[in-house]
């Protein structure tokens, strides 16, 4: 039987220094940054094969850094992924919280590697790395840094994707009046085309950071592949869910608490997952989906949790429950 009750992170045991016996262990620790909704939860994902962080078409969905673990032979890449990139003034109209608009922003000495991800199809931001990114990236200097045009799917004239390499892979001009209107990055080491859904461009990807570990102790255990905890990866695929289905005010003002999961005789796991919203018109919004979002959510929990799952899914605002025991 299993029992979590608090959200807490994974037990320290997986953070610290992996010692195995082996001594040719390699490691390389990637920084994932870019603005939001460049793909970079989706990359990431994709490389694990599992979904360790919530993705959607709604800006800032990633709110706290993670760690996705990719072990090949003796070389194990931690991914970490970061909050979508935005200006404090931005983040502060945004109503952002402060970890979420420095994660980003402290990157220094936790990874080896920058990985920029740009997405090709965003007419309006594809032709520049944004002045934020290019702060960030000049404060990690000398570190190493590439560059991931990532959407490659989207675009239908491919010929454009040579004037935007160009464009992204020459200095970002600054004058007194502030940054010139194109410009990137001249010291990116590497320039990737990647379809973050489809996998397309990925080995070449994966092949060059391969390449680039260098002989260190894993940080991570052989069969770990994040840093989150089995709980807050559920409460993730709810959130993920809202966003998908509600926007607006309905998943950033959720409550989310995982009361019980426990696995039966036949193996499979009960997820008692309890969704809370200060007003009873939240709540009569979410039960207007609520099959959809139940149904969504277990078809998702079945496959992070590999086993059937009978879901316990209840909507609550304050003061009364609206709906209860629907698995
Ligand atoms: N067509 C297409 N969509 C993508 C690709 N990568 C990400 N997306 C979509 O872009 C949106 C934002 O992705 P997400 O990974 O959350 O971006 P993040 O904010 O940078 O983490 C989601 O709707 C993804 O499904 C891609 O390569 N091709
Ligand atoms: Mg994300």
């Amino acid at each position: 039987m299993i029992i979590y009750r608090k959200l807490v992170r994974a037990p320290l045991v997986y953070i610290k220094r992996y010692y195995a016996s082996d001594t040719k262990q390699k490691l390389l620790r990637v920084g994932v940054i870019g603005m939001p909704n460049s793909g970079k939860s989706s990359l990431i994902n994709c490389i694990i094969q599992q979904k360790i962080s919530a993705v959607s078409h709604i800006p800032h969905t990633t709110r706290i850094s993670c760690d996705g673990v990719y072990n090949i032979d003796d070389t194990q890449l931690i991914f970490t992924d970061t909050p979508g990139v935005v200006s404090y003034r931005e983040g502060h109209r945004l109503n952002l919280s402060k970890a979420h608009i420095r994660t980003p922003r402290r990157l220094d000495g936790s990874i080896d590697i920058a990985a920029v991800m740009v997405d090709v199809n965003h007419k309006k931001t594809r032709n520049f790395i944004d002045s934020n990114i290019l702060d960030i990236i000049h404060n990690l200097e000398p570190l190493p840094c590439i560059l991931i045009m990532n959407k490659v799917d989207l675009v239908k004239r491919k010929e454009d994707l040579l004037s935007i390499t160009t464009l992204l892979t020459e200095d970002r001009l600054k004058d007194e009046w502030g940054y010139k209107p194109y410009g990137g990055y001249k010291k990116f080491k590497e320039c990737f085309f990647t379809c973050a859904k489809t996998g397309e461009g990925i080995d070449p990807l994966m092949d060059y950071l391969i390449s680039k570990a260098k002989p260190e102790r894993w940080i991570y255990s052989e069969d770990a592949i994040t840093d989150l905890s089995m709980e807050f990866q559920i409460s993730e695929v709810f959130r993920e869910k809202l966003l998908v289905l509600f926007g607006q005010e309905i998943p950033w003002q959720v409550q989310q608490e995982t009361i019980l999961l426990q696995e039966d005789q036949d193996g499979c796991i009960h997820v008692h997952q309890q969704l809370q919203w200060p007003k009873k018109s939240q709540c009569r919004y979410v039960e207007s989906k609520f099959e959809l979002l139940h149904n969504e959510s277990m078809r998702e929990l079945e496959g992070l949790l590999g086993c059937n799952v009978n879901l316990n899914l209840m909507i609550k605002n304050k003061k009364r429950m609206l709906r209860n025991d629907y698995g």
